[in-house]
């Protein structure tokens, strides 16, 4: 694949000097593309995963409202759109997207520059940063009265991903079942605490929102001060709850260890990060959240850690279809590393949602 030919098909100002591969995703391939000139940008260039994202030019029309509504924000405010916004580059025949002759979709965007990320909260003070940015990215699309096209049906929604976990059981297709009863019991146990969370969603006394649905930390850029410069990655905009971002968050921030640690002694959720993040969160989020919302938010930690342990060990059961791998058994280390994040949260719950109260009521006042 020749990638300065894939660039060559999208808007860009300068000249192409070259294109290096960044980071390694989980799900999309990402590419720098930088420019010759000092003057003009660099680009970020992405392969979509349209296994997952079946619906490409849909996900680029939601992330392109998202944009739009929230460039509108930032320049009320007297802030810098090209900076505290992504910009999507359209293609030569002005899509959203570019695809190529095998089908495969590609999307360019600027290439925020002179930022910091990080793939782990280490103090409160970095968490309360990052829970202010989704906090205010949340209160951005807040009154972005535009239904997201559904590109994801079921993202977070555990009822959905139950009917996977049942159908991948039955099919047991690789042998992987029969050494799995303990594990699989983890899953099976919280089943109905789960659901019920999900029937108040269901019922609307959780609403559904516009939501980010990938809120780890590294979809955060920072600028060189440590604040909140812009909160990136945007293929999962999704409506879903709120409480699905902070969990999600909760989920990778307050984790001491890594998302896979080999060692899952060192995984934990560190509630002082917990407390950071919440405090940063409800900052931003207060003045709209309802009473039902605060009262399941540190639920959701549990929630979406939950779901995780869930789908890491369907993918092992599946043989490892969804996630990409490193080794064989690294999708099983996954659900070890995440279960034993679940169980911390589960310990320190009742100080998770004292915590939650506490915050609210200060704000509040
Ligand atoms: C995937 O985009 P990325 O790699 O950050 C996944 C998330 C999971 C995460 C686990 C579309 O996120 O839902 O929580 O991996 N995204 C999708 O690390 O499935
Ligand atoms: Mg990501």
């Amino acid at each position: 694949m020749n990638l300065e030919k894939i660039a060559a098909n999208f808007q860009l100002e300068g000249t192409v000097d070259r294109v290096e591969a960044m980071g390694e995703g989980f799900i999309n391939d990402t590419f720098i593309i930088y420019t010759k000139e000092e003057s003009v940008t660099n680009y970020l260039l992405q392969r979509k995963n349209k296994r997952i994202f079946t619906n490409v030019p849909a996900m680029m029309e939601n992330i392109q409202k998202v944009c739009t509504h929230i460039k509108k924000k930032v320049i009320a405010k007297n802030g810098d759109p090209m900076r505290e916004a992504m910009t999507i580059i359209p293609s030569l025949d002005g899509k959203l997207y570019f695809q190529d002759e095998e089908g495969e979709y590609w999307a360019v965007c600027i290439f925020i520059g002179n930022t910091i990320t990080y793939n782990s909260a280490k103090t409160p003070e970095l968490a309360y940063q990052g829970g202010k940015g989704i906090g205010m990215f949340q209160a951005m699309v807040a009154d972005l009265n535009e239904p997201m096209i559904d590109i994801l049906p079921g993202f977070h929604n555990i009822r959905f991903r139950f009917n996977q976990w049942d159908a991948v059981l039955a099919k047991d297709p690789v042998g992987r079942k029969a050494k799995l009863a303990t594990e699989i019991s983890w899953v099976e146990n919280r089943r109905e605490e789960m659901l019920n969370f999900w029937k108040l969603v269901e019922s609307g006394e959780i609403p559904t929102r516009i939501t980010h649905n990938d809120t780890k930390i590294n979809n955060i850029l920072f600028d060189q001060s440590g604040e909140v410069l812009c909160v990136i990655d945007l293929d999962t905009v999704l409506n879903s709850t709120c409480l699905n971002d902070f969990g999600d968050a909760m989920r990778s921030y307050t984790n001491t260890g890594e998302e896979d640690d080999e060692n899952p002694d060192a995984v934990s959720c560190d509630i002082s990060i917990f407390e950071g993040f919440t405090k940063g969160y409800l900052s931003q989020t207060i003045g709209f959240l309802n009473e039902k919302e605060l009262e399941y938010l540190a639920f959701s930690a549990k929630y979406i850690t939950y779901e995780q342990v869930l789908r890491f060990l369907m993918d092992y059961i599946d043989g490892d279809n969804y996630y990409k791998i490193k080794h064989p058994e690294h999708n099983y280390q996954r659900t070890i590393a995440q279960y034993k994040l679940l169980t911390s949260m589960e310990e320190q719950y009742p100080e998770m949602c004292r915590i939650v109260k506490i915050i609210a009521n200060q704000l509040k006042a």
